[in-house]
């Protein structure tokens, strides 16, 4: 489940710069009402942050167990660009807040970044990954602005070929362990990478490995992104053939 390097923690630090920025700490950690309050860098190691309704938090990248976000959390442009692992966030458990009917209520903008979520089983993925797929079919069909999984770099692309992919790790490299934008990844991981509109395999870049991709779900392989789906609805068909074309 944990296939990266146990990551150094130093509470006593952690708690004078998360005090410093006006966070509060006692386990978890909670954002007080502020708006546009940026936290830098918040790697919290084994902490749970929280997001709470109302309230809007942007960091340069989040890497904490649980998140979890009822109002807005944004990460910051990463200077270097897409699939740059500087703005990698990672967590054990993402939670994004929704209503009593179901619908997202947490919003988390990537901006141009990566997110990638440990799972401890394949089944721990697959049910994970069919929220985190919800999530972002929210945020594409709100032309990127919210709620839900969002990407301000997607939203501003004026040629809409800036777009959110994932993918469980199994989907793109079977069973391997992978080094996957700086991060050792096991296979029941999930990625979540802004990148180009028909990035099947998130590389980065979209060339004729996507639209290999886009053909095994085109003929029945699957109607994930990985497989071609890169319009969030239900089926792999030309219109994702020609985001790939784009
Ligand atoms: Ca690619
Ligand atoms: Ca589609």
């Amino acid at each position: 489940m944990f296939g990266r390097k146990k990551r150094a923690y130093h509470p006593r630090a952690a708690v004078a710069e998360v005090l410093e920025r006006r966070l509060l700490l006692d386990g978890t950690v909670t954002a007080v009402k502020n708006e546009n309050l940026d936290v830098g860098d918040l790697d919290g190691g084994d902490a749970d942050v929280i997001v709470p309704a109302g309230v809007s938090v942007t960091a340069n990248q989040v890497r904490v167990n649980q998140l979890t976000i009822d109002g807005k959390l944004s990460i910051n442009p990463n200077p270097n660009g897409i699939l740059d692992p500087t703005g990698a966030s990672f967590v054990n458990t993402l939670v994004l807040a929704t209503n009593s009917s179901g619908a997202f209520t947490g919003t988390l903008d990537l901006g141009n970044n990566v997110l990638i979520i440990n799972e401890p089983s394949e089944d721990a993925a697959l049910d994970e990954y069919n929220i985190i797929w919800s999530a972002i079919q929210t945020g594409y069909n709100s032309d990127w602005l919210g709620p839900g999984i969002i990407s301000s770099a997607a939203a501003n692309d004026p040629t809409d070929q800036t777009s959110i992919g994932v993918a469980i790790v199994n989907q793109l490299f079977g069973g391997e362990t992978v080094e996957w934008s700086g991060q050792t990844i096991n296979s029941d991981d999930i990625i979540v990478a802004v990148t180009d509109a028909g990035d099947a395999d998130l590389n980065g870049v979209v060339d004729l490995n996507d639209f290999d991709q886009w053909l095994y779900g085109y003929t029945g392989g699957g109607n994930s992104w990985a497989y071609g789906n890169f319009d969030y609805n239900g089926v792999v068909d030309l219109n994702d053939f020609n985001t790939w074309n784009l």
